[in-house]
């Protein structure tokens, strides 16, 4: 059987690499309510182990990310070899400053300068575990801002980021880079301090080149063209990060492709439009995302081949045709080269093309027929289920 799917397509699929957030095998939920779920890992290990399961059934997810104080444990290197002998490296360290009482006012940002010196010292602390682990990238989001009008100086909040950020920027070293992460609102609901693209650029653009943003789709308000964002970034040389994840109403964090496959297509058509898959890239995609009701395992697993599937509908379009028409004018001859490739159904051909690298065709039948599921939930029972926030 033919396949739609040309050599040069398959190179880049070949080396495409989706980092998995440990937290996605925590258990997760919203202000309502979080469910346990049997077989949830009960420490970092555990989660890395799930992690691993995803990658050796996809071959898609080789790092997992990291969020501190979640996953502190006492030797970094141990879990690292416990990593790479699962096959696996660790990956982005993310920090965390939204769960201190001290940083109710903010941290980064905060008036008072032991705050602040206490959230930087926080991210310093990162960059040590970033030592420990191998990992290259800091992700910083700030949960900043605030609820009402006149309650905080904006602009002197920003001078403050902009002075707090130097100070980690200059702790990093070797090829180590830091993202900043924005978000338009949530927990804060009338200012944020990182709340667009255009102030995380102007933030990392004043610390070096070794600053970048990151992108996580589900911080936009709604309508917005996340692929322009993409584009514009990347044509700043400032595009560091994804986090994958889709949306209906606000930050959702459900999986990514699932709310709106046309919109994950169209991002990744801008990406490679922009360099971003090529062999020397330098943009991590991750996930962002967590499983509240569905299988935590298999979710990652279905995300990272939504992910794939979008991209090779994206390395489908007719480049030649499509520049052809764009120069032409014709509008609806450009619109239907990049519809054909959108609606062309790469299902059998990426399931064919794994198994010929030994891989399942179909990787989430694969994980419900092994026993795994049942052997963690038999296995991890007692101690404290792993959670968002532990
Ligand atoms: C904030 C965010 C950020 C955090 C993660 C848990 O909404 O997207 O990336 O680190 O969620
Ligand atoms: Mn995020
Ligand atoms: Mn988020």
């Amino acid at each position: 059987m033919g396949t739609m799917l040309s050599p040069e397509i398959l190179a880049v699929l070949e080396r495409q690499a989706i980092e998995v957030p440990s937290w996605a095998y925590g258990n997760s939920g919203t202000r309502f309510k979080v469910y346990g779920t049997d077989g949830t890992p009960r420490d970092p290990f555990e989660k890395i182990a799930d992690a691993a399961e995803v990658n050796r059934l996809t071959g898609l997810a080789p790092s997992v990310a990291l969020h501190i104080p979640w996953d502190k444990v006492d030797d970094f290197g141990a879990l690292r070899t416990y990593a790479n002998d699962l096959g696996i490296e660790l990956g982005t360290i993310n920090s965390n400053t939204f769960q201190d009482d001290d940083y109710k006012f903010g941290a980064l940002t905060h008036e008072d300068p032991s705050v602040r010196r206490k959230a930087i010292d926080h991210h310093l602390e990162c960059v040590d575990v970033m030592d420990a682990t191998g990992s290259r990238d800091l992700k910083i989001w700030l949960a900043e801002g605030s609820n009402y009008p006149g309650q905080a100086d904006m602009r002197g909040r920003q001078d403050r980021l902009a002075e707090s950020l130097a100070q980690i920027y200059a702790r990093l070293s070797g090829d180590q880079r830091l993202m900043l992460e924005y978000k338009f609102f949530e927990p804060s609901f009338y200012h944020t301090d990182v709340p667009d693209w255009g102030t995380s650029y102007a933030q990392v653009a004043a610390l070096g080149d070794r600053a970048k943003v990151c992108l996580d789709t589900g911080h936009h308000a709604p309508g917005t063209n996340i692929e322009f964002i993409v584009m514009q970034l990347q044509r700043l040389g400032k595009l560091g990060s994804f986090d994958f994840n889709s949306r209906f109403y606000a930050d959702d964090d459900l999986i990514v492709g699932a709310a709106d496959p046309f919109q994950l297509f169209r991002i990744m058509f801008e990406v490679i439009r922009g360099g971003g898959l090529d062999a020397d890239t330098e943009i991590a995609f991750m996930l962002d995302q967590c499983h509240n009701v569905e299988n935590k395992i298999q979710g990652q697993i279905r995300s990272v081949l939504n992910v794939q599937e979008m991209t090779a509908r994206a390395l489908l379009v007719d480049h030649d045709a499509l520049v052809a028409a764009q120069r032409s004018g014709d509008v609806l001859a450009a619109n239907a080269v990049f519809m054909d490739a959108f609606y062309t159904d790469v299902r059998g051909d990426l399931a064919q093309w794994r198994e010929s690298r030994g891989l399942p065709a179909d990787p989430e039948a694969a994980f419900r027929a092994s026993d795994y599921q049942s052997r963690i939930e038999a296995e991890r029972v007692g101690g404290v289920q792993a959670g968002w926030g532990a």
